[in-house]
């Protein structure tokens, strides 16, 4: 019946060239996209008539990725940040639509609106609803069958049969977490292109070229301890947290052979203050004091309680160095107070800072859309476990693959193991996996 009915609405259509002119009129000629993008392959001409017709440039989604040469999934001229409109024939699930969607999302191109001719009313809108995009259809398989009922082109019982056929044969639903979270299938190289900061861009890239998302906690006392340490681990690390409060035998010369070890490893420091006071007062304690922090850290984690006037404490370059902040949206220690309010509150007071805001503290990053954030994860272990003071450890695939981490922070899962070096190899590799995994196109 359905390959029967298809056929009958091209043909009662008149070519593909009234179609385009409909669905230019309809979804087109107002939109403010940089691109247009048919989804293959039956939706190929009418995109192409589409591009012709208003100048707007079509991408291509290959199905197959090619064995030889680029084996880019997308042809066409694109940078990442740009508008995309998606163009389909018929609607049924909708999951052919998604697939194209995922690839071009990848690449960090911004789909927000999916123009089809025929919905077909079997559960499609939705899934393309649900997965943050609006559908339009130029038609309804309801409005079609009215029209083809008035013209007497079908019988009542005909019109009757496949009514009742498409509201009882419902398409699955689809929720796929990556199509709403944009970053979640870029690479990092794709999210240093979209990065306001400066710092976060050099951390991507950092990440990229280093092959790792691992970061080392230095939680250690001694100055000695903590560089043998990173003598060690360094190579194997794109960031380098610190506590500088916990150390017992603090001097400016280890701040200066800390430097030293960053540029020799290529790695960011962070250091993790968790600044919590009202504006005034943080500027002093990230400016003055005996560690004056602003000096050497790149970046600094800090409280999103006392509202966006902490933020501005750290707006502007240090000696005309760019820094980076890491709001704290949720902790891993178990009965924290955050609620799931103040995570929204904090990921939202982000959007107006995002030359100076590097990412998020949390767990689940559900919340963080835009890839130009990094969701950093503390509470990482090669098991499920717990501390005694109530730490919650995840696994390398939990919170790269499930809770969307783009760096995750290893403490004395390195710290406190036998050899270090050959420890923090294991995370860096198991954390690597897991994200290539995640940004590959199954
Ligand atoms: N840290 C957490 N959880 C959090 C935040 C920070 O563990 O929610 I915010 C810090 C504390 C410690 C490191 O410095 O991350 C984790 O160390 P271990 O892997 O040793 O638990």
């Amino acid at each position: 019946m359905y390959g029967n009915q298809k056929a009958y609405v091209a043909s009662s259509l008149s070519g593909d060239d009234m179609i385009s002119s409909l669905m230019y009129d309809f979804a087109v000629k107002d939109s403010k996209c940089d691109h247009l993008c048919g989804v293959p392959y039956t939706a190929l001409p009418i995109a192409t008539l589409l591009s012709v017709k208003s100048k707007i440039p079509m991408l291509m989604r290959r199905k197959e990725t090619k064995s030889y040469g680029t084996k880019k999934t997308i042809e066409g001229h694109y940078k990442a940040g740009q508008s995309c409109l998606i163009i389909e024939d018929v609607v049924t699930s909708g999951s052919s639509v998604l697939e194209t969607v995922k690839d071009l999302k990848a690449e960090g191109l911004v789909i927000e609106d999916v123009i089809v001719i025929l919905d077909r009313e079997q559960g499609g809108s939705q899934n393309i609803d649900s997965n943050g995009m609006k559908l339009k259809s130029l038609y309804t398989m309801t409005q079609l069958i009215n029209i083809l009922l008035r013209k007497g082109e079908i019988t009542k019982e005909m019109a009757d049969d496949v009514r009742h056929y498409l509201s009882t044969t419902k398409a699955p639903v689809i929720k796929d977490h990556s199509l709403t979270m944009d970053r979640i299938k870029m690479s990092y190289e794709k999210r240093a292109e979209l990065a306001q900061n400066p710092i976060t861009k050099q951390l991507l890239n950092i990440m990229a070229t280093k092959r790792t998302n691992l970061c080392l906690s230095a939680d250690l006392t001694s100055t000695t301890k903590i560089l043998s340490l990173l003598e060690n681990v360094g190579e194997h690390v794109c960031m380098v947290k610190t506590h500088i409060d916990i150390i017992e035998d603090f001097n400016d010369d280890f701040l200066v052979q800390l430097k030293h070890l960053a540029d020799k490893f290529n790695f960011l420091i962070l250091e993790d203050r968790k600044f919590a006071d009202i504006g005034n007062t943080v500027s002093l304690q990230y400016l003055k004091g005996m560690y004056k922090v602003a000096e050497w850290a790149d970046m600094v984690t800090v409280h999103s309680l006392p509202g966006e006037g902490i933020l501005k404490a750290f707006t502007g370059s240090i000696n005309g160095v760019s820094r980076g902040v890491f709001l704290l949206a949720e902790m891993s220690s178990q009965g924290n107070l955050i609620s799931a309010e103040y995570t929204k509150a904090t990921i939202d007071m982000a959007d107006k800072y995002s030359d100076l805001v590097t990412g998020f503290v949390c767990q689940n990053g559900e919340h963080i859309k835009n890839p130009a954030f990094i969701q950093l994860t503390p509470g990482v272990q090669l098991i499920n476990a717990e501390d005694d003071f109530g730490q919650v450890y995840n696994t390398p695939e939990t919170v790269v693959l499930e809770k969307g981490a783009d760096v995750a922070v290893v403490g004395r899962g390195i710290v406190a193991a036998k050899n270090p070096e050959s420890q923090a190899v294991i995370y860096k590799e198991a954390l690597w996996e897991c994200y290539v995994k995640r940004i590959s196109n199954t």
